[in-house]
């Protein structure tokens, strides 16, 4: 090496360099590339990420991820400290007062979360082991984020405490700004006295939507206005577990067309007790009911076995809609929501649909954990009822569910008649976007993303309420037994369709089948037994409706009679009895 000449030497030495910081690289990618492998091993093609030339190797340090604000420091027996549940004293009547009002006013514990620090710290991190081992690479790096709380008259304490603990938790160079929104609340705390408080916490602004529109429009507001990357959407009685932000946005960067929702914890509402997660615990996806009804259900067997580790995203054919984050300019690309909704309902399972027609893709990611406060009623007045609510069902299931629209409308009376009538407003907008982001059909999402769903008929053989021509009657359980079927003259609107398959079922969605057992008189209802896509029902649940009206089981050969009002099997009869005559109606 000395022989050769200086430049030659110079040369070598930048070669050698170059060499190193290449494999460096190579090293990180190649990590990075792993730890990225396509999610849930689907459809989907990996994403290459380019590093941005100006990042830094390596991964975010601690200090890089700091909050904005500390916590302060938490007296382990405050109330709720930990999490814990606010235990109540021995009180007086005037607290027993304030404890109703609170409930009344909110349909939670006020009384108990006034009482529980707005900094309160939920304490140990109880994420799965994959969770906390979790590494965010510096580059291509996190994006920045505007966090959006909506509300509509919030009590004080659970609003304040979701903003702080964004603020003790969200690191402080990815929080870009919290934004309020109000939907025109009238509680006086929600006025000046709120903007007042706002001013000392610098990150955080207060919007107001002037007139009661809802939360849909109060979102939209909020997105209009905010300036991070990616948009943060959070109830306002909420709570972040430590960590949930980062894995959101990691999950973004890695999968940009990803629509992503945390693991939702509850918080009690009678004692705000904070349920923290547990590694071993069962995982749920996201889905919905024929009467356009949000619920969750455990995820199907074969679809755990493509997740490699907790750290892995589920993929979720539908979300609650209320906690979740997405690039924004995605989320102006697929179509923001629906402006015309109003109010509160059905934007969650719009945009679910959307975002899955349209090629996009809505996940739970259970490494970020946030806390909700589940409310059996609403609080919130609605000025027109359920039929706001209703109308924004119709406009989703115009747009995104072709023909199987009218298995909703079949089950919903009103919806039907809101259709009818055209009262739901205008969706053309709505289908030209559709039609620009050339989005698959329903029959696609449901056989693709959620092939788990029974498929009701689209044309019922009969349908309507199932009544005995003799009796006038129609089929009602008595008391809590699922056993003794009753005949009610009341004429109790219980909706059932004759399916293709010959059960009699229960509206689609509830999943029950009038069923037989050998052996019994009485008949009752069960689980269907055919469920999903299956091909054949099962005997017990199979019902020839004949000629002469009669409803006659395969299992055990006997027709459905009605006996001094109760439901039972008997022999057949030869000529057609009232007792054993049935029409849909
Ligand atoms: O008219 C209203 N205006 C509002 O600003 C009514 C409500 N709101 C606000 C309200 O203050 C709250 O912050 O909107 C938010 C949601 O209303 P909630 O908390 O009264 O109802 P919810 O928790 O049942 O709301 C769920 O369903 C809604 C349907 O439109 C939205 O999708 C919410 O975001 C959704 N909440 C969640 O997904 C949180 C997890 C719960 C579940 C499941
Ligand atoms: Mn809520």
């Amino acid at each position: 090496f000395r022989r050769l000449t200086f430049p030659v030497k110079v040369g070598i030495s930048c070669l050698i360099v170059v060499f190193f910081i290449t494999w460096h690289n190579i090293n990180i990618r190649d990590n990075r590339l792993q730890q990225h492998i396509p999610a849930t091993g689907l459809v989907r093609p990996p994403v290459v990420l380019l590093p941005d030339p100006h990042c830094l190797p390596g991964i975010y340090s601690k200090e890089e991820l700091k909050p904005h604000l500390q916590r302060p420091l938490q007296d382990p027996r405050a109330p709720g400290a930990n999490g814990k549940p606010f235990v109540s004293h021995r009180m007086t009547l005037k607290e027993r007062e304030e404890i109703l009002n609170g409930f009344v006013k909110n349909q939670f514990n006020q009384f108990a979360s006034d009482r529980i620090s707005l900094h309160r710290d939920l304490g140990k991190d109880t994420r799965h082991p994959d969770c906390l081992e979790q590494k965010f690479w510096r580059c291509p790096g996190l994006p920045t984020t505007s966090v959006i709380i909506v509300f509509h008259n919030e009590a004080w304490s659970t609003l304040l405490r979701t903003v702080y603990s964004v603020l003790h938790t969200a690191p402080a160079a990815l929080l870009t700004e919290i934004l309020l929104v109000d939907d025109a609340s009238t509680d006086d705390h929600l006025k000046a006295r709120l903007d007042k408080y706002v001013r000392q916490l610098s990150i955080v602004r207060v919007l107001r939507q002037r007139k009661r529109r809802g939360l849909i429009t109060a979102r939209l507001l909020g997105a209009q206005a905010a300036q991070g990357k990616v948009l943060t959407f959070l109830d306002s009685h909420c709570e972040c577990f430590p960590g949930w932000l980062e894995p959101l946005l990691a999950r973004l960067v890695e999968q940009p067309t990803a629509v992503v929702s945390p693991q939702i914890a509850t918080i009690g509402l009678k004692d705000l007790k904070f349920n923290k997660p547990v590694p071993k615990r069962k995982l749920y996806q996201g889905i919905f009911k024929w009467q356009l009804k949000f619920g969750w259900e455990s995820i199907p067997e074969e679809k755990k076995k493509l997740r490699k580790n907790e750290t892995y995203p589920i993929r979720s054919p539908t979300f609650a809609g209320g906690l979740f984050s997405v690039f924004k300019s995605y989320f102006e690309h697929i179509g923001t929501y629906d402006d015309q909704m109003e109010l509160w309902g059905g934007e969650n399972l719009e945009m679910s649909f959307r975002v899955w027609q349209c090629g996009g893709q809505v996940e739970i990611i259970p490494c970020s954990v946030v806390g909700h406060i589940y409310r059996k009623s609403s609080p919130h007045t609605f000025p027109n009822g359920r039929f706001v609510i209703t109308r924004n069902l119709v406009r989703l299931a115009e747009v995104w569910m072709d023909e199987y629209k009218r298995v909703f409308y079949r089950l919903n009376k009103r919806a039907a008649f809101i259709f009818k009538e055209k009262l739901f407003g205008n969706v053309s907008a709505r289908h030209n976007l559709r039609e620009r982001l050339q989005c698959r059909n329903f029959s696609w999402y449901l056989n693709n993303i959620y092939p788990e769903i029974y498929m009701p008929d689209l044309q019922p053989v009969m349908h309507g309420q199932l009544e005995n021509t003799g009796w006038m009657c129609c089929m009602k359980q008595k008391g809590e037994s699922v056993q003794q079927l009753k005949c009610s003259y009341e004429g109790a609107a219980q909706y059932f369709e004759y399916t293709s398959q010959h059960e009699v079922r229960l509206s689609p969605g509830i999943e029950l089948c009038l069923h037989a057992t050998l052996g019994r008189v009485w008949v009752s209802f069960e689980l269907c037994r055919l469920k999903g896509n299956g091909k054949t029902a099962a005997p017990e649940q199979v019902w020839i409706f004949t000629q002469t009206n009669q409803l006659k089981n395969l299992l055990t050969g006997n027709c459905l009679t009605v006996s001094e009002g109760n439901v039972t099997l008997t022999a057949c009869k030869e000529s057609p009895l009232f007792s054993q005559s049935w029409v849909f109606i």
